[in-house]
């Protein structure tokens, strides 16, 4: 294995390049300052990557019913298994549930076999659940699924929008170029979409905080705005688009003014006339949305509404404007590209017979499936039903990331045969598997991804696998090769599949599709392995195009760009904001999905350690919930515990969970259990940002937290959750039905050699144990009554890295506060370089600092990744006004 190696983030879809040396204390990762995507910037997760690589948690042997097997056997069996499936009840009762994290050459392989040689179209994939609103939009407005902007167009653009996209946290570097082109054209302006303040709001000249779910109100507005004000490309409407006419009626009709549209959003009418006049006076704009916009049971509309403002002003096209879906996983793109969704056929053809009759003869296939195949959603029902009863899931997760998850995971356990290949051990879904696969990972991996403005980068090994992993490309082709098609699955190596990839988007494409790959379909194995980003489209000569349509001609067969007239439709489960809150879901900065690998390291669970719900203070106050306690949350389809945090941010009537906890890592956090199967009827992705909830408070009997150098299992409490620190594990305890006695428990639990400190307090519901070898500690328990406080956990978490106890650090560890000169950072903040926020207060308050710079200088927070930024000038703001 090589010393070094170039290679490709594998978290967001902004896909920065990244370079790993191996040093002398393990892996060093940093921004490639070639990639044109980041130009060496990383964020806090991608600056982590070098200490998620270590093997535990890792699966390592294939599996069959939890007894390890060869890799023979375990692959027979996935084909026996799918084969007698198959010759008894058809090829529609088996399905691949495949992943947006996968590479592109794995997902190739996985799709040829399902949808050109097991003859159905039963594999979707996880995007479903995240841009398939946008896909769908975009194919009803230009005929084609493509992005057509690229990232400069962000920087170059007089006025970005962020419409329902957290891209401080969810694409930080993409954010970082954006602030920068903002710093140095203090011309450019920002205006963030979103119903909650965010660190991306943090550089917003407007803040539209609209009422949730109320979008397509704002953008049919827009449109009628647009024209009344004479703002209208009308050449550009007249020479290349249809539909028009309709578009504008059916937006007066839901917006006819713009009082009408504050009323309806619940929006201050001057801030939404300056966003407006903006939007409408504004040559250069892009339009960026995400999951605010797509995870909604009127997803694609809203696509749509924002494409149909771009149309009406020409603004596509050109430098510094367009609308822009932006992906949120690594090759979210590259599935697009090959098929994955089960309403497409690879390269961009779908289920048109002409496209069928294309795809069964580049690929020689016996039994093309000639019909689109089951949406996520509908594909775990189907098999919670039985009408799918061999399903093979590959790195993806459903029993934690589909909504009504708890019944996913009851279909999985009912299911005939589960097969799923990943690379850890333990997930929600991993639990319910029949045979398990382990696949390479990161670091070990070889392939490409795409990222979201179409640039191609290669994905480079640089460790020896885990175990017995094998690619998932592999894996696919044998399962193909034990099916009887040897032929078509004799793939030798990546490279292999990629030409064969690359190659099919260039057959019999006469610019009746705009992906083409053109020269990369001869790219031989060393120039594969040489590979230097490249965006698509390629011309054959090897030139490429950053941006699309500005020639005017789009993919309907008239080559006419299409608007689509969009009658609103609120949220489809209505909250009253009373009794129950809007439910909304979505990520945090330093977390990636289940946490598979970013929990692995302390920095990066140290930002947000628990899950939690974000509730404002109005709310708060009038349901009882106190800042830092617990909260049950019930949804008409489930229920959870998470801790309350006070957010004045938080729209009243809303509140916010993070989507990222799972059994895997706690106990009764899992958001997906609260959410019902709705979904969006053309593209499927399900409504996860509108839910409606209670949320009440939680009152334990008692709570604890433990503190231990080895990991723990079985702990008690209806509330659990696990937190990777530094040099230690953490546990958050909390429930109803208590152990006999504390002392007995916590010397079982935290059994070992060592003296023992102790302190009781039973009258006062008080425990508190800690026992030391050698005179460093090595386990620690606090225990108190449901209603009161513990210690806090910073500084009695540093007490790791000692190598010795002193009396005095004795005596606090009893009294549970910190001592003399013992300093107590709190929470982290900036996770390069683990600064706490009590840390950042005092500099703040001795030093008097008023910007995030001289935090920086200070303290050097913020001066790495800059994610931490909008946080740091939040806590200056809230220190400054506290005094
Ligand atoms: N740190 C981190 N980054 C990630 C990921 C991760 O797990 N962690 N995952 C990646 C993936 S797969 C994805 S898809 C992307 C997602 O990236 P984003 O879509 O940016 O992230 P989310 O937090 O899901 O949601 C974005 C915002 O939508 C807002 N929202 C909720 N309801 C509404 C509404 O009615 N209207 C509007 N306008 N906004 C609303 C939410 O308040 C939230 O701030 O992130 C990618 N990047
Ligand atoms: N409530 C709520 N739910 C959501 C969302 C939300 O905003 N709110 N967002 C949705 C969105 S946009 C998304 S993308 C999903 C994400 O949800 P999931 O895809 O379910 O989440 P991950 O934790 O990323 O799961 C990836 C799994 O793949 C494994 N893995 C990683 N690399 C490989 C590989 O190369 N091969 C194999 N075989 N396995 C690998 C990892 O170990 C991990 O177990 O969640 C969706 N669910
Ligand atoms: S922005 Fe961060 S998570 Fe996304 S690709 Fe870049 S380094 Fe990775
Ligand atoms: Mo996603």
């Amino acid at each position: 294995m090589p010393e070094a190696a170039f290679t490709t983030c594998p978290y967001c879809g902004v896909g920065c390049g990244v370079e790993v040396t191996r040093e002398a204390d393990g892996w060093k990762v940093r921004g490639d300052d070639a990639h044109p995507a980041n130009l060496g910037r990383l964020c806090s997760k991608g600056a982590a990557l070098g200490e998620t690589l270590s093997p535990d948690g890792r699966l390592l042997y294939p599996e069959i019913g939890g007894q390890r097997v060869n890799w023979d056997t375990a692959l027979d069996a996935v084909a026996d298994g799918f084969r007698q499936v198959i010759e008894k009840h058809g090829p529609q009762a088996v399905a691949f549930y495949v992943s947006g994290q996968l590479l592109t050459e794995d997902y190739y392989v996985a799709n040829k076999l399902m949808k050109g040689f097991i003859g159905s179209a039963n594999i979707d994939t996880n995007s479903r659940l995240c841009m398939s609103s946008a896909v769908a939009a975009y194919k009803r407005a230009f005929g084609t699924d493509t992005v057509p902007v690229c990232y400069e167009d962000l920087e170059q653009a007089d006025l970005v929008v962020f419409a329902g996209s957290n891209a401080a946290w969810a694409h930080p570097v993409l954010y970082q170029r954006v602030a920068a082109a903002k710093r140095k054209r203090p011309h450019m302006k920002i205006a963030v979409i979103d119903p909650r303040r965010t660190a991306t709001s943090d550089i917003a000249d407007w803040h539209v905080a609209l009422k949730p779910g109320s979008d397509a109100v704002l953008l049919d507005g827009l449109l009628v705005h647009l024209a009344d004000a004479g703002k209208l490309d009308e050449t550009f409407i007249a020479a290349h688009t249809e539909g028009f006419d309709a578009a504008l009626d059916a937006a007066r009709a839901a917006a006819p003014t713009l009082d009408a549209v504050a009323a309806a959003c619940e929006l201050d009418p001057h801030l939404l006339a300056g966003f407006y006049a903006a939007f409408t006076d504004t040559e250069k704009v892009v339009t960026l949305w995400s999951q605010g916009l797509n995870q909604s049971s009127s997803g694609v509309d809203k696509g749509n509404a924002v494409i149909n403002l771009h149309l009406a002003t020409g603004r596509i096209g050109r430098p510094g404007m367009g609308p822009f879906s932006i992906t949120g996983q690594p090759n979210a793109m590259g599935g697009r590209e090959v098929g994955g969704l089960a309403n497409q056929l690879a390269a961009h053809m779908d289920f048109a017979p002409a496209d069928v009759d294309r795809v069964r003869r580049f690929w020689n296939a016996p039994r093309i499936a000639a019909a689109p195949g089951l949406k996520a959603v509908d594909l775990f029902q189907a098999v919670t039903s039985g009408a799918v009863k061999a399903v093979w899931i590959v790195a993806t997760n459903p029993a934690f990331s589909l909504p009504e998850a708890d019944a996913v995971r009851a279909g999985l356990a009912g299911c005939e045969l589960v097969v799923v290949s990943d690379c850890v051990r333990d997930t929600d879904t991993v639990r319910e598997a029949h045979i398990w696969l382990p696949a390479l990972g990161w670091g070990e991996k070889g392939g490409t991804v795409t990222n979201s403005e179409r640039c191609i980068s290669r994905v480079r090994p640089f460790l020896d696998p885990a175990g017995e992993a094998r690619p998932d490309w592999w894996m696919f082709a044998e399962v193909g090769r034990r099916l009887g098609y040897a032929d078509a699955f004799d793939f030798a190596d990546e490279a292999a599949v990629f030409r064969e990839y690359a190659d099919m988007t260039n057959f019999e494409n006469d610019d009746t599709r705009d992906l083409r790959l053109g020269p990369l379909a001869t790219l031989d194995t060393a120039a594969y392995a040489d590979l230097q980003p490249v965006q698509w489209p390629l011309a054959d000569d090897g030139t490429s195009r950053a941006r699309l349509f500005a020639d005017g001609r789009f993919y309907h067969p008239d080559r006419r760009a299409r608007f689509v007239a969009v009658t609103p439709r609120p949220p489809a489960r209505a909250a009253n904001g009373a009794d129950t809150l809007v439910l909304n879901t979505g990520r945090l900065r330093d977390q990636w999905h289940s946490m598979s690998r970013t929990a692995k390291t302390a920095r990066l669970t140290a930002h947000r350690p628990e899950p939690f719900v974000e509730v404002h203070p109005d709310d708060a106050r009038r349901l009882h919930l106190a800042d830092g306690g617990l909260a049950h949350l019930l949804g008409a389809d489930g229920e959870m515990l998470a801790r309350v945090r006070l957010d004045d941010g938080q729209r009243p009537g809303s509140v916010f969970v993070p989507m990222h906890w799972s059994d895997a890592h706690a106990r009764r956090a899992r958001v997906n259990a609260l959410l019902g199967t709705i979904t969006d009827p053309i593209s499927g992705q399900p409504e996860f940002k509108h839910a409606p909830v209670v949320v009440a408070p939680w009152r334990p009997h008692w709570q604890a937290f433990l503190l231990s150098r080895q990991r723990l299992a079985d702990l008690p409490g209806e509330y659990a959750c696990e937190v990777r620190a530094k040099g230690h594990w953490r546990y958050e305890l909390a429930g109803d039905g208590k152990p006999a006695d504390w002392g007995v428990w916590v010397h079982d639990t935290l059994r070992g050699s060592g003296e023992w400190l102790e302190y009781a307090d039973p009258t006062g519901g008080r425990f508190r144990a800690a026992r030391l070898r050698d005179g460093r500690l090595e386990a620690a328990a606090f225990v108190a009554r449901g209603d009161s406080t513990l210690p806090e956990r910073d500084w009695l978490g540093r007490m790791y890295a000692e190598d010795h106890i002193d009396d005095a650090a004795r005596m606090s560890l009893l009294v549970g506060r910190p001592g003399k000169g013992m300093v107590d950072a709190g929470q982290s903040v900036c996770s390069c370089f683990s600064v706490g926020l009590n840390t950042i207060i005092e500099a703040i308050r001795e030093h008097d600092l008023q910007t995030p710079e001289a935090i920086g200088a200070l303290l050097q927070a913020g001066t790495n990744c800059g994610s931490c930024v909008p946080e740091l000038r939040r806590i200056i703001a809230e220190t400054r006004v506290a005094g």
